[in-house]
């Protein structure tokens, strides 16, 4: 692919949750284990997302993963085509899915470059038999089954869970502001995809079928509580009170966000304080997941995405 002229623009950007149990409850080709179904409120908010997807014509999907961890620096995909058997190593009865994807490396490459000039640590992923994890396949084969749209997969450096909460989230402020500027300077039209669950504290016991929605609920009113705080103040499009309540959100309910994934996006989107689209909310052994859409090409057609609707960070 070659450079386009700078006019780069990120379309929207999702909120993808990666339990394997969505790609498992539907049953696609790609993954071995079968179900009788299950998690279908998930998974039909994700059926909603692939219409609108498609509907915008991406160049691209860009999407950071909590289960590609790096203990140093911030990793991009950087290899044209991948291909292989991705395994869930807690749920293997549940996730052996045989990938095969397109990389943008041009784009990967661009968002090295942007990361080293925000003065991260950053690392090109040249191993041409890398298996990739489970969470960006999940996020992915979710939003996209078809893989027809290229991708770049940006790995979740271990920092949050060494450092302070202001240390590691500015890291991911920066990477998000690296990826935009990568995004425009390319001139990709991209979507951008946050794989993470809400609340995530879990069951340790999963039933017989596990598909058996009988037995699936949240894991404690408690984190319902959360998950709900969390999500009316993203309806409302209230990203300061959200960022605010964001640390003892990770705290009470051990909430996935604290990867990084949804502060990367946030910021490569410039914090627009547009509501999110709530496509649907769902409990997988006990944790909060949300699809949610900042659609940011229909708030510039509408012209709600103004400077005043950005929270610069
Ligand atoms: O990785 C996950 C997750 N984040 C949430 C629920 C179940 C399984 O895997
Ligand atoms: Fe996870």
């Amino acid at each position: 692919m070659s450079h386009r002229d700078a006019s780069g623009e990120i379309l929207a950007g999702f909120i993808a949750p990666h339990p394997p149990h969505l790609v498992y409850g539907e049953n696609p080709p790609q993954n071995k284990p079968q179900s009788q179904g299950g998690w279908e409120n998930l998974r039909w908010a994700y059926q909603h997302c692939r219409d609108k997807i498609k509907a915008l014509k991406p160049d691209v999907i860009l999407v950071h993963s909590p289960h590609w961890q790096t203990v140093v620096g911030h990793h991009f995909l950087d290899v044209p085509k991948l291909k292989g058997l991705s395994v869930d190593p807690i749920f293997p009865h549940l996730f052996q899915y045989d990938f095969e994807l397109d990389v943008d490396t041009e784009l990967a490459e661009a968002c090295y470059e942007e990361a080293l000039e925000e003065g991260l640590a950053a690392k090109k992923m040249v191993n041409p038999n890398f298996r990739v994890d489970y969470g960006t396949i999940t996020s992915l084969h979710m939003l996209n089954p078809d893989w027809d749209i290229p991708v770049v997969g940006i790995s979740a450096n271990n920092s949050p869970y060494y450092h302070t909460h202001d240390y590691a989230q500015d890291q991911m402020i920066k990477l998000g502001q690296a990826t935009r500027r990568a995004i425009e300077k390319t001139g990709r039209r991209a979507i951008l995809a946050a794989s993470n669950t809400l609340s995530h504290l879990h069951f340790d016991r999963e039933p017989a079928i596990p598909e058996d929605m009988s037995q699936e609920h949240i894991m404690s009113h408690e984190q319902y509580l959360w998950d709900m705080r969390f999500i009316e103040l993203i309806r409302q499009g209230k990203l300061d009170e959200m960022m605010d309540i964001l640390p003892e959100f990770m705290e009470k309910t051990f909430a996935e966000v604290k990867a990084g994934s949804l502060v990367w996006m946030l910021s490569a989107m410039n914090f627009p304080k547009i509501p999110a689209q709530i496509h649907g909310y769902g409990t997988v052994i006990g944790t909060g997941n949300v699809v949610a859409e900042w659609d940011l090409d229909k708030a510039r057609r509408e012209g709600t995405l103004t400077e005043e609707a950005m929270v610069h960070a």
